[in-house]
């Protein structure tokens, strides 16, 4: 009777293993562990039949003789099935299959002309220098000559940032008026006050560039957005004049659109510089002839320029009287615009990869 239990559980225990076994390996421990020669469960039970009544032997002789058959072809079957298995895995991999492409980005287009710029300024010996985006209502404005109540701050309205950094009033009103002593940080309108730090910090001659991002608070439209980029420049020394700037500017866009182009100056006004000047360069689509791209004119207007004012000089703590220099800001996305020939500004910032890809 017991030995009649033994291998009822032995066949359950062996069945199930081997149903269960996951691979040819632990098919074989499996095999050794029921059938092997010297330690094998059944191969001890058939070996202690010599021990058995005669009743006995002939009751649970067959039984194991059948157990053992059963579990060599459980075995082989199990075999098969995984080997059948791996046949198929190794059918479903083509590995003569090309391997799949690796999406290659590209640089955005703003991020190429930048950097293009910058490459272009330092080859005419410019340096290339950044300044803060949270930026001081005193380098903003102050310092370049737009006074609290002038009108030309309505040019450049911005967004306003709340500070809490802990101190009280009185702690913040101790600081000196350059460092922005109790001033309210804006996010900049322009690259320009970044002119009165870097003369604050540096004697003349220098010649700098100044790329970066600045906002203003205004509607979005095809020309406009709210954050875009400019790139400042500015060259101080005892006779850095007007004929000096155009032959940089000049070059600077003939290099950059790869062609000979003529450059017009126009009088303008900004605050921090005197005189002021509006750049135009010839139109780089039709030559000058008159086409969509220039509204008929032939010209592109291109930056903001002039001769450093005065008070811009005193405000960085140098004297006016013993130098003079000029400045100028561009606007990036509208020179991207114009090399890549963009419709609408929006299309930089939309994050349509239909439109990056082309770059
Ligand atoms: C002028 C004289 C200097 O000595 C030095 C710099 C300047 C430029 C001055 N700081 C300035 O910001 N002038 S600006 O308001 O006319 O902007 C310069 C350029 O930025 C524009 O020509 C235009 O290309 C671009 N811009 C202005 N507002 C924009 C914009 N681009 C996109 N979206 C906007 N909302």
């Amino acid at each position: 009777m017991t030995k009649d239990i033994d291998i009822k559980r032995l066949r359950e225990d062996a069945l199930k293993s081997i149903k269960a076994a996951a691979d040819a390996a632990s098919l074989e421990s499996l095999r050794v562990k029921f059938l092997g020669r010297k330690e094998g469960e059944l191969t001890k039970i058939l070996r202690s039949l010599k021990d058995f009544s005669i009743a006995e032997k002939k009751k649970i002789g067959p039984l194991a003789n059948a157990l053992r058959q059963e579990i060599e072809s459980a075995l082989s079957e199990k075999l098969k099935s995984l080997q059948a298995a791996s046949h198929k895995l190794q059918a479903d991999i083509d590995l003569t299959r090309p391997g799949r492409k690796v999406q290659r980005g590209s640089l955005h287009p703003l991020t190429s002309v930048e950097k293009e710029i910058r490459e272009i300024f330092k080859s005419l010996n410019f340096s290339v220098v950044e300044g803060p985006e949270a930026e001081s209502d005193y380098y903003n404005f102050d310092a370049l000559n737009i006074p609290k109540d002038h009108p030309a701050r309505d040019m450049w309205d911005t967004f306003w940032l709340r500070q809490n950094d802990g101190r009280t009033k009185e702690q913040k009103n101790k600081r000196t008026k350059r460092q922005g002593g109790g001033e309210r940080l804006l996010l900049r309108t322009h690259t320009s006050p970044v002119q009165v730090r870097y003369m604050e910090q540096h004697k003349p001659p220098f010649q700098i560039i100044v790329p970066g991002r600045v906002f203003r608070y205004e509607a979005t439209d095809a020309s406009h957005e709210t954050n875009f980029h400019q790139v400042e420049g500015l060259m101080v020394g005892k006779d850095a004049n007007l004929a000096n700037f155009k032959f940089v500017i000049r070059e600077f866009f003939q290099r950059l659109f790869k062609r000979k182009l003529s450059i017009r100056l126009r009088p303008s006004y900004f605050p921090f510089v005197e005189p002021g000047l509006e750049v135009d360069i010839q139109c780089v689509k039709c030559g000058g002839n008159g086409c969509n791209i220039c509204k008929n004119s032939g010209w592109l207007e291109v930056m903001g320029a002039g001769m450093v004012h005065p008070r811009v000089f005193e405000a960085a703590g140098y004297n006016p009287r013993d130098l003079q220099g000029f400045a100028f800001g561009l606007g990036l996305e509208r020179i991207a615009m114009i090399k890549y020939n963009i419709p609408d500004i929006r299309l930089f910032y939309s994050g349509d990869l239909r439109f990056i890809k082309q770059f």
